[in-house]
């Protein structure tokens, strides 16, 4: 492996010590498309199996210490607290940030925060509210927030006075975060709305964050863009705004299809990184960025696709290292627009892989977590587990 004059392969393994991902507590279990669901023997049904198999990625992976979760989904009344997060202390991990969720309820027919009922807004702002407070009890430092407020026909919501009701929403909710906690603001331009969603894109988000308070970031979920947009472009110019505060990594081919990251597109997953790995270069340190998963495919095994994606993740992050900084700051200022894209694709290129080996190694974790994992057993362990507990036997579902 070819490594630039700035950086010793010590460092590279000292920077990837820092590079944390956090997968989210929904990509273990069962999911699928408005079309239907294809059930797996093995995938996760309870907070508690969900956070098993995140203790075993980490486990294997040795970067995945915190587990994303979702309120509604993961704490069924009577589910305390502070057992969920003992019980993820005992297997590897702790929570990471906390979603609420103002999406699923009937009553947000017409939008959470947005919506024309004042009662309704009153009963999403509670659950944000409660959100923040849960996370608080179970550890966890991150509020994320995503919301499917929209519309689907023009002259359906009055756009200026929805903003409105987002800004104080989120002021309110950002007045009661503790001092320890940041609120991440997700974007998404459609679906479930069709014809306009609240944020639609990184600058209302932006926008949004900043009127919430000193403590808001933009979350970047590389799902949740139209076709052709430049996201590294997004990317840089929020750090600049001091304003990333982290992803939803995934990937797409058509819209926000949920696939895992970087199985469409990796040379986008590679520039993003690049143009955070300049940021820490040019400003002389890791920036407070928080590296998370959001997919939803259906069709992989779920843990296996969780460790392939968090060992695409150290890929694509290691090789965005590998640019050579001074040699592009030369091509770029000579205008030498050849010599600056080679620098990109010698580093996008150049095979990481036996060096992730030797890192693994030498933390003790197995060099390909992902051949550890398929022949752990955990799986088969999983469904023998699982299987009984699901309302239908293998190969039946309805
Ligand atoms: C919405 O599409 C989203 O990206 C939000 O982050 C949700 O919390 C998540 O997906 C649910 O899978
Ligand atoms: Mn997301």
């Amino acid at each position: 492996m070819k490594l630039p004059p700035h950086i010793t392969e010590q460092q590279l393994s000292s920077r990837l010590d820092r590079f944390e991902i956090e997968t989210p507590s929904w990509g273990y279990a069962d999911t699928g498309t408005r079309f239907g669901k294809f059930l797996q023997d093995a995938a996760a049904l309870t907070i508690h199996d969900k956070l098993a198999d995140a203790g075993h990625v980490h486990t294997l992976t040795g970067c995945c210490p915190s587990v994303a979760v979702h309120v509604l989904w993961d704490f069924t009344p009577g589910t305390a607290p502070a057992d969920v997060k003992k019980f993820a202390e005992s297997q590897g991990v702790r929570i990471g940030s906390i979603n609420p969720n103002v999406f699923q309820d009937q009553a947000y027919k017409l939008g959470s925060v947005a919506n024309p009922d004042p009662a309704v807004r009153q009963m999403a702002i509670q659950h944000l509210l409660d959100s923040t407070r849960l996370g608080e009890a179970l550890g966890s430092d991150t509020l994320s927030l995503w919301f499917a407020d929209g519309t689907n026909y023009p002259g359906q919501g009055h756009l200026r006075r929805r903003k409105r009701w987002f800004a104080e929403a989120l002021q309110q909710v950002h007045a009661a975060m503790p001092a320890s906690m940041t609120m991440l603001v997700e974007y998404k331009p459609f679906e479930p709305a069709f014809y306009h969603t609240d944020i639609a894109d990184w600058g209302m988000a932006c926008a949004l964050a900043r009127a919430a308070g000193p403590r808001a970031k933009v979350l970047v979920d590389t799902g949740h863009h139209l076709p052709g947009a430049n996201i590294e472009h997004i990317v840089a110019f929020l750090i600049d705004e001091g304003m990333l505060g982290g992803f939803h990594f995934n990937d797409r081919k058509y819209a926000d299809d949920d696939l895992t990251m970087g199985s469409i597109d990796p040379y986008q997953l590679f520039r993003i990184f690049y143009e955070i790995s300049l940021a820490e270069h040019d400003l002389g340190g890791p920036l407070p960025i928080a590296y998370m998963i959001d997919q939803s495919h259906n069709l992989k095994p779920k843990i296996a696709a969780m460790i392939q994606t968090v060992m695409t993740a150290q890929e694509y992050f290691t090789k965005a290292l590998l640019v050579d900084h001074h040699a592009i700051a030369r091509a770029r200022d000579s205008g030498d627009i050849i010599a600056a894209e080679r620098c990109l694709q010698e580093a996008f290129t150049t095979d990481v892989r036996p060096f992730l080996g030797r890192y693994r190694a030498a933390r003790g974790l197995p060099q390909d977590p992902l051949d550890s994992h398929r022949q752990s057993g955990y799986e088969a362990r999983a469904a023998a587990d699982r299987l009984p507990r699901k309302p239908r036997a293998s190969g039946s579902y309805a």
